[in-house]
């Protein structure tokens, strides 16, 4: 599916318009992002040229959007959100950096560019991840805090969700388990830490910017948990049947390099049904929303159609 939808309206709801609002969106998160990072001439240069060179390489900044559809399906402001947004790109583009690494998955081409790594070396890569890594805690401490989500609570989601018991675990399960025979239940423990970790981070940080309440935060765990594991499916589908070029990566590397995904352990019309199933029961979360969750809805749609 491409973005350039509008997807039909339910009775008594206005037509969304998918396409613009991840155009928007995505303009909003490039120029505040451009403000957070320190200038590419600021000494060390290579540095800060090695950190806007990957995170302004053309990701798809999903989790952003869903970090400012979350925030407004719980009546929240787009600048109350934005640093937020800004810090979980932050966090997923140096994942991606180390990701790259000859030491991790060894890719060439990220983004439909070199690899960080590869323009810049190894040793710069690194530091280009580490630094994106802690810029993330700079510029999510500059949120403002809310009567319900202090600044406290707000860096204990960041840090949980990427740290070594969610989005490091599962790097660390997914590297271990090369080669070797993994079980459904152990692929669903690495996509639960690796990919929806993150991606349900996003749209909880997008409520409490908007200072939700707790049965609408609750709301957006389930959302954000059931879209994020749909989110690491589809990926695996995408990477048996698109190309690199479609991909901005190398397509196939899970199968060169025996990992276990969806499509290698039930195949992959099984693999289609289960993402359908997991976003359904996303949708379903939304509920409580009264049908102001409409841009999270028209995401989740999105998310399980996309090709690239
Ligand atoms: C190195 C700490 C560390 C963690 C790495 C994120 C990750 C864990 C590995 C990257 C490979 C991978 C398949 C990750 C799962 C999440 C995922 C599908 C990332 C790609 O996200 P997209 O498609 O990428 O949103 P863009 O480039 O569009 O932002």
């Amino acid at each position: 599916m491409s973005a350039n939808a509008t997807l039909p309206a339910k009775p008594g709801q206005k037509p969304f318009n998918l396409s613009q609002f991840l155009e928007t969106r995505t303009q909003a998160v490039n120029t505040a992002l451009d403000r957070f990072l320190p200038a590419e001439k600021n000494k060390p240069a290579t540095i800060h040229k090695a950190m806007r060179y990957s995170l302004f390489a053309g990701g798809k900044r999903m989790r952003p959007a869903l970090v400012l559809a979350a925030a407004q399906a719980c009546g929240g402001s787009e600048a109350d959100a934005m640093p937020l947004a800004c810090a979980v790109e932050c966090i997923h583009t140096y994942s991606l950096v180390h990701d790259d690494l000859p030491a991790m998955d060894n890719d060439d081409y990220r983004r439909g560019k070199l690899t960080n790594h590869k323009v810049f070396g190894e040793g710069i890569a690194v530091l280009a991840g580490d630094a994106l890594l802690t810029q993330a805690f700079e510029i999510a401490a500059q949120a403002k805090g809310w009567s319900r989500y202090s600044h406290r609570d707000l860096i204990l989601e960041i840090a949980k969700a990427s740290g070594s018991l969610q989005l490091i675990a599962g790097q660390v399960a997914d590297l271990e388990g090369e080669g070797k025979k993994t079980s459904t239940a152990q692929l669903k423990y690495i996509h639960e830490r690796k990919t929806s970790a993150l991606l349900c981070c996003s749209v909880r940080l997008g409520g409490m910017s908007a200072n939700c309440s707790s049965a609408q935060l609750k709301a957006l765990t389930d959302f954000g948990y059931h879209v994020g594991l749909a989110f690491q499916v589809i990926d695996d589908i995408l990477d048996v049947t698109q190309t690199s070029e479609k991909l901005g990566k190398t397509a196939g590397k899970d199968t060169k390099a025996q990992k276990a995904t969806y499509p290698s352990i039930v195949g992959l019309e099984k693999s289609r049904k289960i993402a359908t199933e997991l976003t359904n029961k996303a949708f379903a979360a939304l509920k409580v929303f009264k049908g102001k969750a409409v841009a999270l809805e028209a995401l989740a749609e999105f998310l399980l159609k996309r090709d690239r």
